[in-house]
């Protein structure tokens, strides 16, 4: 067995006007709280430092930089960095990334127990749409705030294992588990922020669950990876996203998960070997997938 502390921190509601420092202070106090579980590694969400932004429609897109990070870390989220170093644990984090030449996405960096950035991702399943939907009560916009990602679906050396990363939409795609797991990543690390109710998304609003968990758990078990997935949660300037912060493990089964819709910290002792069995025997990729019968996946 190699056994791995592993936290997800959950994030309630974060209102439009929350001030940066106040927010990184309740972060910092889920990677204490993961620490004094015994956690190496903690999964922070989705667009973890502010609001859910989308939601609003701007004409301007520059009205909505106040949203975005110029750098990573800054002045404002440096105490995170610290906060690792000092403690010697590693973190994702998902923000708004406005780089120097001006482009935006929606992104995730892993950072490890010195506090040094060793991996980064550019959301590429952007869900929503680009227009203004008149009468809605919230908007999606992240087809109008962020371009594509243009990293890859990459897996990196972090905290003793191997980890890949997306980002909520991303979830749902099982190409997305796919590519990871082919580079050997044991673990699959997640950020979300799912409304309960989305312009043009028409499912129940109990089925919103449902589908989340069995994206990951679908995802961990036809892949041999663990699934650590942190949402932010509850209620955001009048607008409803659903909890379910959860840890999925190679046999998909849920081994941890959220029971408020608040600043939580989920958390797990896994072993990260769990996966051998299933890598070397149903799911031995060299041994039996058939790539030659799935041209049609990248050709359309
Ligand atoms: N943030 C994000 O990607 N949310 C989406 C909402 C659904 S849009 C159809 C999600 O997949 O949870």
């Amino acid at each position: 067995t190699r056994g791995f502390g592993l936290g997800v921190a959950q994030v309630g509601g974060i209102g439009p006007a929350e001030p940066r420092s106040s927010v990184v202070a309740r972060l910092v106090d889920l990677m204490r709280r993961a620490k004094d579980k015994g956690a190496s590694f903690v999964v922070f969400p989705e667009l973890a430092l502010t609001t859910f932004f989308p939601r609003y429609w701007q004409e301007s897109t520059d009205a909505m930089d106040r949203y975005f990070e110029r750098s990573m870390p800054s002045r404002e989220t440096i105490a995170l960095f610290e906060c690792a170093r000092d403690l010697r644990i590693g973190f994702s984090l998902g923000y708004a990334e406005l780089t120097p030449e001006g482009r935006r996405h929606n992104t995730s960096v892993i950072v490890d127990e010195a506090g040094e950035i060793r991996g980064r991702y550019r959301k590429i399943h952007l869900p929503g749409h680009a227009d203004r939907w008149e009468g809605a009560p919230f908007q999606h916009l992240e087809k109008r705030y962020f371009e594509v990602g243009d990293l890859g679906l990459g897996v990196f050396p972090a905290a003793g294992t191997r980890i890949g990363m997306c980002l909520c939409n991303d979830r749902r795609w099982p190409e997305v588990y796919r590519v990871l797991a082919l580079q050997s990543a044991e673990l699959v690390v997640l950020g979300y922020n799912t409304p309960t109710e989305v312009p043009g998304w028409r499912e129940e609003p109990h089925a919103k669950m449902f589908t989340h968990l069995l994206s990951l758990q679908a995802g961990a078990y036809q892949n041999s990876v663990w699934v650590a997935a942190a949402g932010k949660s509850g209620t955001e300037d009048g607008q409803h996203l659903i909890g379910g912060s959860a840890i999925v493990a190679p046999s998909g089964e849920i081994v941890a998960k959220a029971s408020t819709e608040g600043d939580e910290l989920v958390y797990c002792d896994i072993d990260l070997d769990m996966a051998a069995p299933y890598r070397s025997g149903v799911f031995d990729f060299e041994a039996h997938r058939r790539p030659e019968e799935y041209t049609l996946i990248t050709e359309r």
